[in-house]
C-alpha cells in the first residue's frame, strides 16, 4: 500500500507537515504594508469571518439532517483535497464521485478552477484571496454536508490555518482532510495546464510550489500518493476509507 492512513507514513517524498515553495511571508509582512496579522485584519476587509448583518435569526427547518441522510442512504461528508496544482486532486475528486454516483450514492464536486469562474470570480491568488476562497469553499460545503452530501472539494487550499478553518465550522466526522501528495517535481513534470512552465518563466506571480507556499497537512485522515499511485488506486483508497468510515450507508 503506498497511500495510506495518516497514522502510517507516506512512501516517498515528504512526510505530511512540511512546506513547499517559498516559506509564507512573516504574518503582517511587508507585502501588505502593516505590522498586523492576516487573521487580525481580517475583521477590517468585510472579506472573511466577521458577520456584518444585524437583526438576523437563525431559522430552524422542520426537515432533519437524519431525514436527508437516511432518505439517501448516507452521511454527508465534506472530503478536504488538498495538494499542489497538478497533483491529481481534480481528476480523483470527479472519478471518485462518479465511482459512487455508480453505486447509487449521492456526491458532488466542487472544483477550484470551475468554483473562480462563478462563485469565486472576484478572487486572485494573493494570500488574503486565498484565503477568502477557501472560507466561501468551506462555507458552501458545510452546506452540502448537512444536505447530506458527499462533497469533494478540489483547491490547492495551501495554507493549514484556512484548512484548518474549515475543519472547526465542520461537525465530529463530518471533515475528512485527505492530502494528494505530489511533489512538486512531479507536478511539473506533468504539467498539465502548462502552468508550471509559464511560472518558471515569471509569467504566473505567486504561483503554489513555486513563488508561494504550500503548507503540507500535519494530521490528514488520508494521504494520497499521487507520486508513486495510479488515480485507479486513490480513488479505490479514498471510497475504501469512506466504507470503512461508515459515509457510505445512513446512520
Ligand atoms: S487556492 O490556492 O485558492 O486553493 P484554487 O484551488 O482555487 O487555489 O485554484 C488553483 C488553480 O488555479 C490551479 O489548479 C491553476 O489551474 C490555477 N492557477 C492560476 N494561477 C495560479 C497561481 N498563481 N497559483 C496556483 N494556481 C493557479
Amino acid at each position: 500500500m503506498r497511500g495510506m492512513d495518516a497514522s502510517g507514513r507516506i512512501a516517498r517524498g515528504r512526510p505530511p507537515g512540511h512546506s513547499v515553495g517559498p516559506a509564507r511571508l512573516p504574518r503582517g509582512g511587508e507585502q501588505y504594508g502593516t505590522t498586523r496579522s492576516r487573521s487580525e485584519r481580517r475583521g477590517e476587509t468585510g472579506a472573511v469571518s466577521t458577520q456584518k448583518a444585524t437583526n438576523i435569526t437563525w431559522h430552524e427547518g422542520h426537515v432533519e439532517r437524519a431525514d436527508r441522510e437516511k432518505l439517501l442512504g448516507q452521511r454527508g461528508v465534506t472530503v478536504w483535497l488538498t495538494g499542489l496544482s497538478g497533483s491529481g486532486k481534480s481528476t480523483i475528486a470527479v472519478a471518485a464521485e462518479k465511482a459512487l454516483v455508480e453505486r447509487g450514492r449521492m456526491a458532488y464536486v466542487l472544483d477550484g478552477d470551475n468554483v473562480r469562474h462563478g462563485l469565486n470570480s472576484n478572487l486572485g491568488f494573493s494570500p488574503d484571496d486565498r484565503t477568502e476562497n477557501i472560507r466561501r469553499i468551506g462555507e458552501v460545503a458545510k452546506l452540502f454536508c448537512e444536505a447530506g452530501v458527499i462533497v469533494f472539494t478540489s483547491f490547492i487550499s495551501p495554507y493549514r490555518e484556512d484548512r484548518d478553518r474549515v475543519r472547526e465550522i465542520h461537525g465530529d466526522g463530518d471533515f475528512v482532510e485527505a492530502y494528494v501528495a505530489a511533489s512538486v517535481e512531479t507536478c511539473e513534470g506533468r504539467d498539465v495546464k502548462g502552468l508550471y512552465a509559464k511560472a518558471r518563466k515569471g509569467e504566473i506571480p505567486e504561483f503554489t510550489g513555486i513563488s508561494a507556499p504550500y503548507e503540507e497537512p500535519e494530521k490528514p485522515e488520508l494521504v494520497l500518493d499521487t507520486n508513486a499511485q495510479s488515480v485507479e488506486e486513490s480513488v479505490g483508497e479514498l471510497v475504501g476509507f469512506l466504507e470503512r468510515k461508515g459515509y457510505l450507508s445512513a446512520r
